[in-house]
């Protein structure tokens, strides 16, 4: 561990006094290092949890006529399992790395705002809590699926006290993550170092600009529709009338898609930087992709209705015109990503490896977008397995791969020590198999007719031998998150005990200012007797190497 100079102290937030040491020095902190890691941390270790509680189905669904669980308990798990993965994982997971990345990219010596960002932390955990809290009621948790639609979610339909913590629970962890979008837009906007305009913001900066705007701009629609759900279960008649429950659809769908970009733009440019560091060139069409990302913000909320064409109570060409639409600034994205690994020469190291494999996995989950964003194919699949395959294809083989590039990436700088190479080729390989094996199947399975969201099926459905294998594929998933958390807990324990071998501050030979410091970087991000190099384009330590070469 490198020890920041005192003179670092002095920099930016002088007289400010020392934060005390100790776990209160950790849920106290104003250090956006410490609240994006804590975010970053809590989410992975719920990921965990809610991932056993898929373990749990796939167990139930292995075979026909399965009695593991009861059909109640099943549709809680669901329901936890989906709403967690969404609202307290890969939600929260990517602005928490915006929390922490953002200021160290930009040059900043710390967040705008970093008393709501601790606000906005607590409350996520409190919102996780209290929706976990739900399985200790007699009734049980939430069962009405992560949209929580009524007239199922009304107070007829579930009674118990299990919805409300859920409502109460989505309401405080959104609230909480609007807080520290709106601090990490903030940021990006008056903390820039010198030099470093608008135009040269890393691509991650930029994507957590478009993140932040949809956070700001979607997510209160869903406090709303939250607000609406919880009048209604108090007073049945807002339900009687079928208005308020489409009129709910909508705007839970205003939040609900865009939210499905908040857990893609972090995560595909978590990718863009690992696969421009790993194959040793700058990321390629930067001002396209800048540009193409706040394009997909904006139309993001234009498209709801593309999940409510079932209703009939949306308008069909409207709504496949501009989910179709969103082709082209992915595409664009597309081509970024791909002209970079053009003639790189690529070092094919953990994150690389979960990096490569976002790219055709996601490419997987965007192309079945497509298929369920067009009515006609949509009427067939909706609420059947496909849908199941395609988001997970989105989230789980696409934004979690994001995810893990980013976790070994960034890894050797918040914690100063690799992640062990061996353990992450094994957890990428398991999750690889898994993934695969686990979600393909399900495309078959829902173009064969299976629902989604039941317990269990017959055996005469004929939907065993796939259901069969996904489950196979969940046990490589369950093992290779094994692997991954050994290796974790394994470094840094390994660390706290001096053994592990110091990563320097630069190992990858990145291209961004978050490695112009110290790994892990003092208190004030950047040691003051350490000038920041001259920022002339939005990958400054590549120029800075470049010009070394070229002799200038
Ligand atoms: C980042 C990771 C993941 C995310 C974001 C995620 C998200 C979701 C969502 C949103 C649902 C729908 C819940 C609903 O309909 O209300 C769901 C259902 C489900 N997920 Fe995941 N999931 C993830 C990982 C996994 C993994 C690794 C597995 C398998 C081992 C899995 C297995 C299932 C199963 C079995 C269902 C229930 C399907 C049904 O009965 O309709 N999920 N997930
Ligand atoms: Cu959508």
């Amino acid at each position: 561990m490198t020890v920041a100079p005192p003179a670092a102290e002095q920099r930016g937030d002088a007289g400010r006094p020392v934060p005390p040491g100790g776990w209160l020095g950790w849920v106290s902190t104003t250090d956006h290092k410490r609240i994006g890691l804590l975010t970053a941390g809590t989410s992975l270790v719920l990921m965990l949890v809610y991932g056993v509680f898929a373990l749990f189905m796939r167990s139930q669904l292995a075979q026909p006529e399965e009695s593991l669980l009861t059909p109640q308990t099943y549709d809680q798990l669901f329901t936890i399992h989906g709403s967690g993965m969404i609202y307290m994982v890969m939600t929260p997971f990517a602005v928490g790395m915006g929390v922490y990345l953002v200021p160290l990219q930009i040059g900043a010596p710390g967040m705008a705002l970093p008393r709501l960002t601790l606000l906005g932390y607590w409350l996520y955990v409190f919102g996780a809590l209290t929706m976990l809290a739900g399985f200790a009621t007699p009734t049980g948790a939430a069962a009405d699926g992560w949209f929580s639609y009524p007239p199922m979610a009304d107070s007829t339909h579930s009674p118990g006290a299990g919805t409300d913590l859920w409502i109460a629970g989505v309401l405080l962890a959104v609230t909480g993550t609007i807080l520290m979008g709106w601090a990490v837009l903030w940021t990006v906007l008056r903390r820039r170092t010198r030099g470093m305009t608008m135009l040269r913001l890393p691509v991650f900066c930029w994507s957590m600009v478009a993140t932040c705007l949809m956070v700001i701009g979607a997510f209160p629609a869903l406090l709303a529709a939250l607000v609406l759900l919880a009048v209604g279960r108090a007073d049945p008649s807002v339900f009687a009338s079928n208005v308020w429950n489409i009129g709910y659809q909508h705007i839970f769908w205003f939040y609900g898609h865009p939210v499905v970009y908040v857990m893609f733009f972090p995560y595909l440019a978590a990718v863009a930087e690992v696969l421009a560091v790993f194959s040793g060139r700058r990321f390629f069409g930067y001002k396209g992709t800048a540009l193409s990302l706040l394009v997909f913000a904006a139309l993001s909320m234009s498209v709801w209705g593309h999940h409510m064409f079932a209703t009939g109570q949306a308008a069909n060409d409207y709504y496949s015109l501009t989910s179709i639409a969103l082709l082209v600034p992915a595409g664009v994205e597309y081509f970024g990503m791909l002209g970079t690994l053009l003639g790189g020469r690529l070092r094919l190291r953990t994150p690389m490896l979960f990096a490569l494999a976002f790219v055709p996995q996601f490419l997987i989950g965007g192309l079945t977008g497509i298929m369920v964003g067009t009515p006609v194919i949509d009427y067939h699949v909706t609420d059947s397995y496909f849908v199941v395959a395609h988001l997970h294809y989105v989230l789980f083989a696409g934004s979690a791969f994001g995810l893990f590039a980013a976790v070994y990436f960034w890894f050797p700088k918040v914690t100063g020590v690799l992640l062990d190479e061996g353990m992450g080729r094994a957890h990428f390989w398991l999750l690889v198999v898994g993934t695969n094996l686990t979600f393909l199947p399900m495309f078959a399975l829902g173009y064969l007719g299976m629902p989604r969201r039941v317990a269990t099926y017959a055996a005469f459905d004929g939907f065993g031998l796939l259901n069969l294998l996904a489950t196979v594929g969940a046990g490589f998933l369950a093992a290779g998150m094994t692997v991954f958390a050994v290796n974790v807990l394994w470094t840094l324990r390994r660390r706290s005990l001096g053994r592990a071998e110091p990563a320097g501050d630069d190992p990858w030979e990145a291209h961004t200012l978050e490695w112009a410091t110290t790994s892990p970087p003092p208190r004030l991000n950047f040691p003051a007797d350490r000038p920041l190099p001259p920022v002339s384009s939005f990958a400054p330590l590549l120029d800075l190497r470049q010009r070394g070469r070229s002799g200038t």
